[in-house]
């Protein structure tokens, strides 16, 4: 029997590209070269399954020129680069990778919070610029995690990861609101208490976003919400760009009517909003939350195993339709 076609469309580990080779035949982008739309289709025509990351979007033009493609596996628990009612319509298979990052994700989300109201980069740059003469009383002081208010906005998952890492390590309050209130038993397990997204925004001391992106979630967090927080309060996005509108937050932090944030995904990345680039009181990672070796790998075996299982007549291990 032949082996069904395969396109990887970025770099991935090798082993990974290895246990791939073992089921289809694969072309890769080993390269990790940067594809238009009109060279990603060029290069799926003729394939039944995809092995997308984030930033690969597969919509009905996509669809309309790969008639041979049955799955797209994406190595990322979000999927907004896929539009999954297109792909439904289409009869293509859509999976993402949850689970097997959320601990890995809750880890530096919690991180981001810590750097961002303890102002560690801005007091690092501050000394390799040679500017540290001595110490004053108040110099880089920052706000309190332990015993503050922590608002989650998005309580999937990952949300409630940093939940229990706030309310259990660190004596947290913690607050949080999503479009389905959690079970009595998580809500314990978390710790959480469900509140509106306006008490939200003004009874948290830090604001952490971790809710999916779409065109529903598209600026949750603009000039209105910004206007609704504490002055004293920081904002951490680990979501996604486009939840919070980066023009707004930059003039909400460079006015001083939030004290700081910390931002690991961007509007248009890998671009960065200009302004943010020049703001001290802002601390910037390049969408690296799941960022470990053995998680990484993780999410590219699921990935993997979804291509296997739907290409050899089995059921989806993490499917989205
Ligand atoms: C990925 C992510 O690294 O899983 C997600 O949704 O944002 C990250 O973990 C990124 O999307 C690349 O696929």
């Amino acid at each position: 029997m032949t082996k069904p076609e395969i396109l990887v469309a970025r770099a991935v580990f090798p082993e990974v590209i290895a246990r791939l080779e073992e089921h289809f035949v694969v072309e890769s982008n080993q390269r990790d070269d940067s594809w238009t739309q009109e060279q990603f289709i060029q290069k799926l025509q003729g394939k039944q399954g995809a092995f997308t990351t984030g930033g690969d979007r597969i919509d009905a033009v996509v669809l309309a020129a790969c008639p041979d493609l049955k799955i797209c596996a994406n190595m990322a628990v979000g999927y907004n680069n896929f539009d999954v009612d297109a792909m439904t319509q289409a009869g293509v298979i859509a999976t993402n990778a949850p689970d097997v990052l959320t601990e890995t994700t809750a880890d530096f989300g919690f991180a981001l919070l810590m750097a961002t109201a303890r102002r560690m980069t801005e007091s690092e740059h501050y000394l390799r610029a040679g500017k540290w003469s001595k110490w004053s009383f108040d110099m880089f002081a920052g706000s309190d995690i332990h015993g503050s208010t922590l608002g989650i906005l998005g309580m999937g998952r990952i949300g409630q990861g940093i939940a229990r890492r706030g309310a259990h390590g660190f004596g947290m309050k913690v607050i949080y609101h999503n479009r389905s209130r959690l079970s009595a038993e998580l809500e314990t397990d978390c710790k959480a208490t469900y509140v509106g997204k306006e008490e939200l925004l003004k009874t948290a001391d830090h604001v952490m976003l971790v809710l999916p992106y779409s065109p529903a979630s598209h600026h949750t967090i603009g000039a209105a919400e910004l206007s609704l927080m504490k002055p004293t309060a920081t904002l951490v996005n680990i979501a996604r760009g486009g939840i919070v509108d980066d023009a707004a937050l930059a003039s909400a932090l460079a006015a001083g009517r939030i004290a700081a944030a910390g931002l690991d995904v961007f509007e248009g990345e890998p671009k960065v909003h200009p302004d943010l680039l020049t703001i001290p009181n802002v601390v910037l990672t390049p969408h690296i939350a799941s960022a470990t070796i053995p998680t990484r790998l993780a999410m590219a075996n699921l990935a993997a195993d979804n291509l296997i299982a739907v290409l050899t007549g089995k059921k989806a291990l993490t499917p989205l339709n």
